[in-house]
């Protein structure tokens, strides 16, 4: 047995056919209901039609990515009660579905952010990065955050400033699209003055009221989820630092021990994301790959090259800074750990998480940046090798 091959598919509306996706090896499948509200309950029938379409091409539901956390739940105010309990009730309809794994975040306001989504390799092949300086910019002079300044050094602000002065008006727009129009998986699109109203709302919450909200969340829902033969893996925040002022909590080591002693259950775990915990420079992937194997419920493979002072850049999945020969042992040797045990989830669903768009995605529309069907496949060819040639050698 390996590690299960898996790919997110956004849905029907994904410019890749599942039938694409089938000839990649991948055998399941990680999507969610996209067209349904953050907060909202997801039916029985909507479930089992998705999971239908899937089946038919020959794959499974493996993983849902993710069932979004409404922002009320996040701030622990207004209807956020009534959104916990449809959460729940959620859970409990994947379980009846037998869909048994869920991918989820607690980051405010913001998803996964960029800085910059065209950034072109020798070959012309195309990635992400994050610099801090042009968030900075971002934050200062284009949003003009009400006490932006006090966030920054002087330094940092002369450097932003310089750099924003040299803008042309199309790259301000660019920079300011990249950042507010999220990524794919991010629930909205904000306007500037939209995203100033949203971090308003964050005004008195800092890390441990986050903190807090978040580990009570978590008391509430893993007892539905273990009722309902699920496990939770929660997803790191990427970057795994603080953003436009507002608090993260699931960044590093501590971050995880913390979310893992809030509830104790097999049902309470981890998205190991190599990518999102690996652009944190005091990070140790690896470490935290065998510190919390037994609680990694979903694995996304990815690679960045860091920097001490925030910024990042993908990279291909076995270079960048992050050990993934390392992270990988880690792996097969965790699911060999619960294949002689004969308990626990044994699948370990793994996805190459971005890729680089090549040359023959650039002629598709609509193709989601890291989303694209020949980098993501490059990923998961490199990925499967590297865990044959560990399987071998450790005599598995
Ligand atoms: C980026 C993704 C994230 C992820 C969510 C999980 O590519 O890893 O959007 O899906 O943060 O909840």
């Amino acid at each position: 047995m390996g590690l299960e091959q898996t790919w997110r598919w956004f849905g029907p509306r994904d410019p890749i056919s599942l039938q694409e996706i089938r000839q990649t090896g991948a055998t399941g499948i990680v999507t969610a209901l996209h067209q349904i509200p953050a907060g909202e309950v997801w039916p029985i029938g909507e479930i089992m039609e998705r999971r239908q379409l899937i089946e038919a091409e020959g794959m499974t539901w493996s993983v849902v990515e993710s069932l979004p956390v409404h922002e009320n739940i996040k701030k622990r105010n207004g209807n956020y009660r009534q959104r916990i309990a449809n959460y729940k009730e959620s859970l409990r309809n994947l379980g009846r579905c037998g869909v048994d794994t869920v991918c989820y975040n607690f980051m405010p306001v913001l998803d996964w952010t960029r800085t910059d989504l065209e950034v072109q390799y020798a070959d012309g092949s195309i990635t992400t990065r994050f610099e801090a300086m042009m968030l900075a910019a971002f934050d200062l002079f284009i949003l003009k955050r009400a006490g932006a300044e006090l966030r920054y050094t002087e330094a940092d602000i002369e450097q932003a400033l310089k750099y924003y002065e040299r803008l042309t008006g199309a790259e301000v727009e660019s920079l300011a699209r990249t950042v507010l129009l999220g990524l794919p998986g991010s629930l909205e699109a904000y306007t500037l003055e939209g995203l100033r109203e949203a971090l308003r709302q964050y005004a008195g919450i800092g890390e441990e009221e986050l903190r807090h909200n978040l580990c009570a969340f978590i008391t509430e829902i893993v007892p539905a989820a273990e009722e309902a033969g699920v496990f939770m893996a929660i997803h790191p925040d990427d970057p795994p630092w603080s953003l436009l002022g507002l608090p993260r909590v699931v960044c590093n080591r501590n971050d995880v021990e913390q979310i893992l002693g809030a509830y104790n259950s097999a049902a309470n775990g981890i998205t190991l994301c190599t990518g999102s915990f690996g652009a944190g420079y005091t990070n140790d992937v690896v470490d935290l790959a065998n510190r919390f194997a037994g609680h990694i419920s979903f694995i996304h493979l990815r690679n960045v090259a860091r920097t001490e002072g925030g910024d990042f850049r993908e990279e291909d999945h076995l270079g960048g800074d992050v050990d993934m020969y390392g992270v990988m042992k880690a792996l097969v040797l965790e699911q060999e750990r619960r294949r002689k045990e004969g308990k626990g989830a044994q699948r370990m669903p793994f996805r190459p998480d971005h890729g680089r768009l090549m040359l023959p995605d650039m002629h598709r529309q609509g193709v989601y940046p890291g989303y694209s069907l020949f980098g993501r496949m490059r990923a998961l060819a490199e990925l499967r090798g590297l865990e044959m040639g560990i399987r071998r050698s450790l005599g598995l």
